[in-house]
């Protein structure tokens, strides 16, 4: 395969409702769509999943813009590729700006696999079918939080996912829990905490929580350790996982049960196969992680969580969710709390240009 085009679309798109989390309230998302077209004219698609800003990594999407367009796509232009993951080495010696790098590496993916007439999600030696669906409420407001986790629940969402800071935990956790005792409900706290709370998050041992997510600082794998020994509720690390080695630090030092991956955190689906794979050795759970995003790495989150692993519902919900209208057709929808998996070849889904056109605020073309 050789790449001959890529297009880039940084584009902006509100939110239905804001999305706060500890760290950032997110009201427009902003972001970018790759394009690659090979020699033969096929095209394949993938997301830049970081943000305006540098609040949940150092990556924001005009850093990005500069790795991609002076850096990264320079390294695949007109050159042989023979496979996808060949892209890990040729990205080696630059360093992070793991969301650039995965951008990219998914979109190629996707062409890689309509070249092959095969869906993506088998070319990864995907298991299932369909993937139970999971939302994340982001609101600041009980009785708000309470009314969305109810919803979402008629919608038949199988795993509800709320964001808890300092102030904002054991009380409000109390009260959805005695809403639903029996849902499988998860807390993310965005590393908003140190340990001098081991004692309120101790506490939070009292709800039955499915795990409680990234408690502790980006860096703290040694601290999650320590706190881990003293929660029964198992830690999800998120933020805390950039690389493999990362991952292979968290399972010797017993930091986590489970771990949350998202291509574009660890860079790339190369990447996310291999700490996949080595969890599973290991017996730590996995999950695949949200960014508020776009159809497209929606598409590819959804082929993801077909691999065998991925056990528990991640944060992948339907296209409205966040958006009046995503960027792809069909829309990413939820039956019975499943999102069927597309068989058609590479993601499965189609561009919905009208929408990317609508939302895209600039555009360029880079070609050999
Ligand atoms: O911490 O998991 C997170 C969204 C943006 C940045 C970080 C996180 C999130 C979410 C997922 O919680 C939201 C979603 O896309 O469903
Ligand atoms: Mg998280």
């Amino acid at each position: 395969m050789r790449i001959h085009e890529v297009n880039i679309f940084i584009i902006k798109m509100p939110l239905k409702t804001p999305f706060s989390t500890a760290l950032e309230t997110v009201i427009e998302r902003e972001g970018m769509i790759l394009e690659v077209i090979d020699e033969q004219g096929a095209k394949g698609y993938g997301e830049v999943v970081a943000f305006s800003t540098p609040w949940y990594t150092e990556e924001t999407v005009k850093t990005c813009y500069h790795m991609l367009k002076d850096l990264l796509i320079p390294l695949v232009l007109d050159k042989h590729i023979n496979h996808p993951n060949d892209l890990y080495m040729a990205f080696n010696h630059i360093r992070g700006n793991h969301m650039a790098k995965a951008g990219l590496e998914t979109a190629i993916w996707d062409v890689y696999s309509k070249l092959k007439s095969k869906p993506l999600w088998t070319m990864i030696n995907g298991v299932r079918e369909e993937v139970p669906a999971g939302v994340v409420v982001g609101t600041e407001n009980i009785k708000n939080a309470i009314e969305q986790i109810s919803s979402y629940m008629e919608n038949g969402y199988e795993r509800v996912k709320v964001k808890i800071k300092p102030g904002k935990d054991y009380q409000f956790i109390k009260e959805i829990r005695s809403f639903c005792p029996n849902l499988a409900l998860m807390a993310d706290a965005n590393s908003s905490y140190t340990l001098n709370d081991i004692e309120l998050l101790k506490s939070l041992d009292d709800f039955n929580l499915l795990m409680i997510e990234q408690p502790l600082a980006v860096d703290d794998i040694v601290e999650h350790s320590i706190l881990q020994k003293e929660l029964k509720t198992p830690i999800c690390l998120d933020e805390s996982i950039i690389t493999y080695h990362d991952a292979k630090s968290a399972i010797q030092l017993n930091s986590c049960g489970v771990i949350n991956i998202k291509i574009g955190r660890v860079g790339g689906l190369r990447n996310a196969i291999a700490i996949h794979d080595l969890c599973r050795k290991n017996d730590i759970q996995v999950w695949c992680g949200g960014m508020i995003e776009f159809g497209v790495s929606r598409a590819h989150n959804l082929a993801l969580s077909t691999k065998e692993g991925f056990t528990i519902p991640g944060d992948l919900s339907a296209s409205n969710r966040f958006w009046e209208e995503d960027i792809i057709s069909p829309q990413v929808e939820v039956f019975d709390g499943k999102i069927k998996v597309p068989n058609q070849p590479g993601i499965g889904f189609d561009i919905n240009f009208n929408r990317l056109h609508q939302v895209t605020t600039y555009r360029e073309n880079i070609n050999c």
